[in-house]
């Protein structure tokens, strides 16, 4: 490395850890999303100052969440150096805009921990080092013994949304034709699956209708179970713009989160009862003729049933039961029924619950009645989770009920069209969800795991459960970046390498499928997952011959109605393409509904939602709901961002959010450790005192293996339609810790959450 080069990267330090002194600053506001753009002309005039042509840059898609940034990555082959703005046609939905983990999150992928080799667990229990050869050995004997013995339904396989389009598809063929099985599935499972479902049915497709643009066009935008600023910063940049230029904002959410402060009406509500208040708008509007007559006789059927199903939901009916008062309903509903366009925008608030599909349904209803689909600044907007969960997670059909474009597999057409393709037999049993796969092995049903890009072990619901089941299957084999929480109850350990490193498309939150392109070589023997993947599937008898992952996307293509006209090479052309795309000529789909709902009828099939309430509701014992989530500057289970050291000195460690007046009553202070205990375990974490949540309710975030919430959550009671746990209902209680506690570092808490 030459002199010129450390003084890049000395200075890429340098600015780093200003900016990460500076994230407070952003985060307190001014613009969650950003750092100071002089810092990024900074930077960008250093890397000028160096010789470009040493340095490897790749336009890309940013592989943290699924708003889809894209920008420039820098490289010089080591390391990651830059990530700037890329040209703006090419970044439809940020333009300049990126948050922190997009612009200074890659110190994982040289992290001393990274995967580099393969490793197998040697007889005495440890892992070793091994070549590829014979840990890829080691699998199709693991695997394929478990298959000769029980049959292929014995195995399952959790895909990963963190990696390609092109690697997930792979995965949904390998479990297919390799495997022999039909239980695979993803992280939609524990996120927005019922959203996927709810959406399914009553529009016909399970994604957001609208694009981007509309979250800035719209008149009014209802934010549900969204905490925006964090965990989609690009999007609430928009909406923020938005609401300056004078649209309505009205946000309803347990927790008076940074984007509530933008609200046009802010209404804390109780944690579960999310039908009841929606209804509650519905009902009002209906009894109030505020509703779009015109949509609701022309593009709907069922509005009857509603009709009927929303009566009992007066305002005073849902004051008593969610905590809202009823003037906020009303006021809510003529807010919607007055804005001539209104974008219904939630996450997982609304769907991580035991009747997230119903939430979802009533949504849904809500927006029909208000003519709200299928023009500009109106439609649904279920801010997606992962990278790429749309595409890879939904899309290209690593489900136990669906094929590539949610081609259901019991359909006997359709299930001969992939035999013929794939060459095999496929079942037409759906295979098991994610979380129930963790409740089958418990009866043997699941012997055998294959998991890609997913910690389990840490954000499965009822984790000391998962973590038991990990441990006493026949044989796990793990694929991912690190030795995760996960890996460590594999057989088999398989290095993959990041989107850094590889080329392929992501899908985002607003249907468009985006380039990502390699600018470094994998790290050590690590592979991308599809060539891993290829391998393994030619190992145990196929004979896949991909060359690229543009090749693997014409088979996509071929097979996928939605993706027909999705060619690397048209995605590359045209700075992204949003399906349905039908063929080569098709233009891409911008907003859904336009002219007809994909139901058997063209129209939305409403369905009136009744009362229902989370599975577990406080009592004595359990006083306290627990509601779970993220901050801005973690990701997930951190094997990201805890890599990341200027992150680490900022958010070091986890914590829950305590009601000033439950503090007191408990005699805790902001800082003391706090046992919280539920059913299912217990955790010990610091206190942070805020009335940003009630006082009936805590708040722990998800990022912390070692106190990991999860022990906390119950892995048991499903949504009936979407199989997606309860993470945002628990009832806790809580207690000043008595016990002896290890030294541990606490997160400055007057920021650390950036919405005080
Ligand atoms: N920084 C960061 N960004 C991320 C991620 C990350 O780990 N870190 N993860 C990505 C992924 S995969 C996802 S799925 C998204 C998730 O994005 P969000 O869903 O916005 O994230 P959560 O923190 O889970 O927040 C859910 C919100 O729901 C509220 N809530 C809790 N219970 C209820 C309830 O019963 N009803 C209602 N209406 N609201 C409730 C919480 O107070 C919170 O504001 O974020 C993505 N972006
Ligand atoms: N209590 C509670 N629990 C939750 C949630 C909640 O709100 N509350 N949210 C749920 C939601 S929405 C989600 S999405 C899940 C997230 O849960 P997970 O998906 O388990 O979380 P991650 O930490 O993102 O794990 C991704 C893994 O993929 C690896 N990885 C990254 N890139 C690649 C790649 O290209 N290839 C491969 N093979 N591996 C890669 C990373 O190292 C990491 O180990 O958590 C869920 N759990
Ligand atoms: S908002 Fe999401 S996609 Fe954009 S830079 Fe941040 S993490 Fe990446
Ligand atoms: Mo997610």
């Amino acid at each position: 490395m030459s002199d010129d080069l450390d003084g890049v990267a000395g200075y890429m330090e340098r600015a780093k850890s200003q900016a990460l002194e500076n994230v407070e600053h952003v985060a307190e506001g001014v613009a969650a999303e950003t750092l100071p753009e002089g810092k990024l002309f900074e930077i960008a005039q250093s890397i000028g100052d160096k010789r470009l042509e040493e340095l490897n840059v790749a336009d890309t898609t940013c592989g943290y969440c699924a708003v889809g940034c894209r920008f420039d990555l820098y490289s010089d082959g080591e390391e990651i150096l830059a990530a700037r703005p890329t040209d703006e046609e090419d970044a439809p939905v940020n333009g300049i805009s990126t948050c922190v983990k997009g612009k200074f999150g890659y110190d994982f992928i040289n992290s001393d921990d990274r995967l580099t080799t393969p490793l197998v667990r040697d007889a005495n229990g440890e892992f070793r080092e091994a070549t590829w050869d014979e840990a890829l050995s080691r699998v199709v004997e693991g695997l394929g013994s478990i298959k000769d013995e029980h049959g292929g339904e014995a195995l399952s396989m959790i895909a990963s949304s963190k990696a390609t389009n092109e690697d997930n598809y792979l995965m949904g063929k390998f479990a297919r034709q390799v495997l022999e099985t039909n239980s695979i599935d993803n992280c939609n499972r524990l996120c927005h699956s019922s959203t996927v479902a709810g959406l399914a049915q009553t529009y016909g497709y399970g994604a957001a209708s609208i694009s981007t643009e509309d979250l800035e066009l719209a008149d009014c935008i209802l934010l549900t179970g969204s905490n925006t600023t964090e965990a989609h910063p690009v999007l609430a940049t928009r909406i923020k713009q938005n609401v300056r230029d004078g649209a309505d904002l009205v946000v309803f959410d347990p927790r008076e989160v940074q984007i509530a402060e933008y609200a046009t009406q802010y209404s804390r509500v109780k944690p579960g009862y999310d039908a009841v208040w929606i209804n509650g708008i519905t009902r009002y509007i209906i009894e109030n003729d505020l509703y779009d007559e015109e949509f609701v006789a022309n593009r709907t059927t069922g509005f009857e049933d509603v009709r009927e199903a929303v009566q009992e939901f007066t305002p005073e009916r849902v004051e008593e039961v969610t905590g809202v008062p009823h003037e906020e309903i009303v006021s809510a509903a003529e807010t919607i029924a007055e804005a001539d366009s209104c974008v219904f925008g939630w996450t997982l608030g609304l769907t991580e619950h035991s009747h997230g599909t119903e939430n979802v349904i009533a949504m849904g209803n809500l927006a029909a009645i208000t003519g709200n689909l299928g023009k500009p600044g109106a439609g649904v907007s279920p801010f997606r989770g992962q990278n790429n969960v749309q595409g890879g997670g939904g899309d290209m059909g690593p489900l136990p009920d669906n094929f590539p474009g949610y081609q259901d597999i019991a359909d006997d057409e359709i299930r001969a069209k992939f035999e013929d393709a794939w060459d095999c037999e496929i079942s037409p049993e759906y295979g098991y969800y994610t979380t129930q796969m963790f409740l089958a092995a418990d009866d043997d049903d699941v012997r055998g795991m294959y998991i890609v890009g997913e910690n389990a072990a840490v954000s499965e619901p009822g984790v000391n459960h998962a973590e038991e089941v990990l441990e006493n299957l026949d044989f796990l084999v793990v694929q991912d970046l690190f030795v995760n929480e996960t890996a460590q109850y594999a057989d088999v350990v398989l290095p993959a390498c990041s989107f850094v490193e590889k080329t392929g498309t992501f899908t985002n939150t607003d249907r468009t499928v985006q380039m990502v392109k390699q600018v470094m070589e994998p790290k050590g023997d690590s592979r991308p997952d599809w060539k891993i993947l290829q391998d393994l599937a030619n190992r145990m008898g196929r004979d896949w011959n991909y060359d690229s992952t543009a090749e693997i996307m014409e088979e996509v293509n071929s097979l996928t109605p939605l993706y027909g006209g999705v060619t690397h090479e048209r995605v590359e052309a045209e700075g992204g393409l949003q399906w349905p795309c039908w063929d080569e000529d098709h233009p891409g789909t911008e907003r859904l509904y336009e002219e007809e709902f994909n139901t058997d009828d063209g129209k939305a099939n409403l369905q009136g939602i009744g009362y229902s309430e989370p599975a577990e509701t406080p009592d004595d014992e359990y006083p306290f709901t627990l509601t779970t989530g993220r901050v801005l500057y973690q990701y997930h289970t951190g094997t990201m961002t805890h890599r990341e050291e200027g992150i680490m000195q900022y958010m070091p460690s986890d914590f829950i959010e305590i009601h000033p007046d439950t503090a007191a009553n408990y005699g805790i202070e902001g800082g003391d450790m706090v046992t919280v205990e539920s059913r299912r375990g217990e955790i010990v974490v610091p206190a942070q005192v805020t009335d940003r949540v009630g006082p009936e309710n805590v708040f722990v975030p998800i990022h912390f293996a070692e106190s990991a919430v999860n022990q906390l959550t119950d892995e048991e009671h499903l949504d009936p339609a979407a199989a997606t746990p309860e993470f945002k209902v628990s009832a806790v209680n809580i207690s000043p810790y008595e016990g002896e506690s290890e030294p541990i570092r606490t997160p400055d808490f007057e920021a650390s959450t950036g919405d005080d």
